[in-house]
């Protein structure tokens, strides 16, 4: 099936108290992202991913260690990664985190503030345009990662619990050149850790 843009599951005012504007989300959801959908959808017209699900041409399109990924990769896994981010974020202040979530941050990290710190780091690390992940490996365990242009965990196996978009586009009209705060802000108020903690299965 082609791609589709999903709608924002809020408002795109929703987020603004919260530190993320209507502003970035018209140009983040309306025009990036619609532009993965439009430009994916083009690429895999007429080819074998024609009418697959997008996990399914992420794995297979992935490139092992290719600096630069080919156009149907970017473009479907940007798809997917946006449409995960969306969903991760939820309005209102205070949002609490479910206990098994915060069981498994502290068993995996030492406390709820070094997995924040750990994740922030990845995200302030990683060099040009990227992603942030708090990932459930494939033997269970949570780890951060951190992963260039649009790689996802999906390339290696491991499933996405929590993703922060890292390329300029998603924090410049609020924060200017500022990741690091761009990236508390969104762990100590955009996450929707209902979401995460519903996706550790
Ligand atoms: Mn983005």
């Amino acid at each position: 099936m082609a791609f589709t843009l999903p709608d924002l599951p809020y408002s795109h005012d929703a987020l603004a108290p919260l530190g993320m504007s209507r502003e970035t989300l018209e140009y983040h959801h309306d025009i990036h992202h619609k532009a993965y959908v439009d430009n994916g959808n083009k690429l895999i017209a007429g080819t074998e991913w024609e009418g697959k699900a997008v996990e399914d041409i992420i794995r297979g399109t992935y490139q092992a260690g290719a600096v630069a990924q080919n156009g149907i990769f970017n473009n479907a896994s940007q798809h997917w990664n946006h449409t995960q981010f969306w969903e991760m974020m939820g309005p209102g202040e205070n949002k609490a985190m479910p206990g098994e979530l915060e069981k498994a941050l502290v068993d995996a990290f030492g406390s709820v503030d070094k997995f924040k710190e750990e994740f922030a780091a990845a995200g302030a690390g990683q060099f040009g345009s990227g992603w942030a992940w708090l990932v459930k490996d494939k033997d269970g365990s949570l780890k951060v990662t951190k992963t260039e242009n649009g790689v996802n965990p999906l390339c290696f196996g491991q499933t996405a619990l929590l993703g922060c978009d890292v390329w300029e586009h998603s924090y410049y009209i609020d924060f200017r050149n500022k990741r690091p705060a761009y990236l508390s802000n969104f762990l100590d108020k955009l996450v929707n850790w209902e979401n995460v903690a519903a996706r550790m299965g």
